[in-house]
């Protein structure tokens, strides 16, 4: 671990992540593209420019669970935080703290706020809001933590007082079930009795809705999708033709999930030299490089009981598109 101290001892940053980690990369090409149904998992879409392009899905009119999530957090975020009563605020996959600001300013309204710890793969989006946020909030103590949630969930120092996880945008969603719920297990394992869980869902609805968010008019989403095999090429040596694949964007109506895939247009031969690959596609092949599930209030509910935890709380948009929940642990 390499700690750093800056903002005259407001501001601590704990950084985990060391050369191990195009490793996780290369684990999961090798993984992912020698399985009889070949697929990458969705942590790869966001170097810049996949986080740049995130942002620009956010904006997009098909691309409503931002914007859902954004009016529930803005109209309910003195509940939440009435219901927490949290002190400090881990939140996981912290982004820009676009949204986190609604939350932290509601816990200094209700005079809680002492800690704001935001956890990133990216260490700009630790440490550039992390100084920001300082200067916002006097007082306010900053921790930030780069790591992989996946991996570095224990390496968080330990709560100072009553804790919300938030783990907003409907990223819990691109957990296939069981790994769901193990990774809930791990937050929940986490958790004292005081603590909660901050979860942000997107909720099942008309199908043709939920595919559109995925597949816009304008075509974002498909770049966002190709971008992973830019990463691929630059990361590992390997020589993708983007182009030769296309963006797709199905609704499973049986698992109500929603998976991206790229299908090769044509039939290719790829060579990856960093993990010693060549790889065949035939001609309509596709790769799976997301699914992203939707929830229903029972399912979640299920999910959450089968982590040790139980739902206190649960807070939709008017038009029920998305939801965020809070949990305690049981
Ligand atoms: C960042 C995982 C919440 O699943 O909706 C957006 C990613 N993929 N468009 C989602 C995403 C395609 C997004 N999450």
């Amino acid at each position: 671990m390499i700690t750093e101290i800056v903002a005259n001892g407001q501001v601590r940053i704990d950084s985990f992540l060391a050369d191990g980690d195009e490793r996780t990369l290369a684990d999961d090409v090798l993984d992912g593209l020698t399985k009889p149904f070949k697929e990458l998992p969705p942590k790869h879409f966001y170097d810049a420019r996949g986080s740049e392009l995130f942002d620009r899905i956010c904006e997009l009119p098909e691309y409503y669970p931002t914007r859902a999530e954004r009016a529930i957090l803005e109209r309910h975020a003195a509940d939440i935080v009435a219901a927490s009563r949290a002190a400090e605020l881990l939140e996981l996959g912290s982004g820009y703290a676009t949204k986190t600001r609604v939350l932290l300013d509601a816990m200094a309204t209700a005079g809680t706020l002492d800690r704001y710890l935001p956890f990133d793969v990216a260490e700009s989006v630790v440490r550039r809001p992390a100084e920001d946020l300082v200067a916002e909030y006097p007082g306010l103590r900053v921790h930030g933590v780069i790591g992989d949630f996946e991996r570095h969930l224990d390496c968080v120092p330990p709560a100072s007082g009553p804790r919300t996880v938030a783990f907003l945008g409907g990223t819990i969603g691109n957990f296939p079930p069981g790994s769901r719920r193990r990774f809930l297990r791990g937050i929940a394992s986490g958790l004292r009795p005081a603590d909660r869980l901050l979860l942000g869902t997107d909720l099942v609805k008309d199908p043709e809705v939920i595919r559109r968010a995925y597949d816009d008019a304008a075509g974002i989403t498909a770049e966002f999708n190709r971008n992973v095999l830019h990463v691929l090429n630059r990361e590992l040596g390997a020589d993708f033709d983007p182009d030769g694949f296309e963006h797709v964007a199905l609704f499973d109506t049986e698992r109500e999930w929603i998976e991206m895939r790229l299908r090769a247009v044509r039939t290719a031969t790829v060579t990856i030299p960093d993990v010693g690959l060549e790889v065949q596609f035939a001609a309509g092949e596709e790769v799976r490089t997301e699914i992203s599930a939707k929830f229903t209030r029972p399912r979640l509910e299920g999910d959450y009981a089968a982590a040790g935890l139980r739902m206190t709380d649960w807070w939709t948009d008017p038009d029920g598109l998305f939801a965020l929940s809070l949990a305690a642990p049981r």
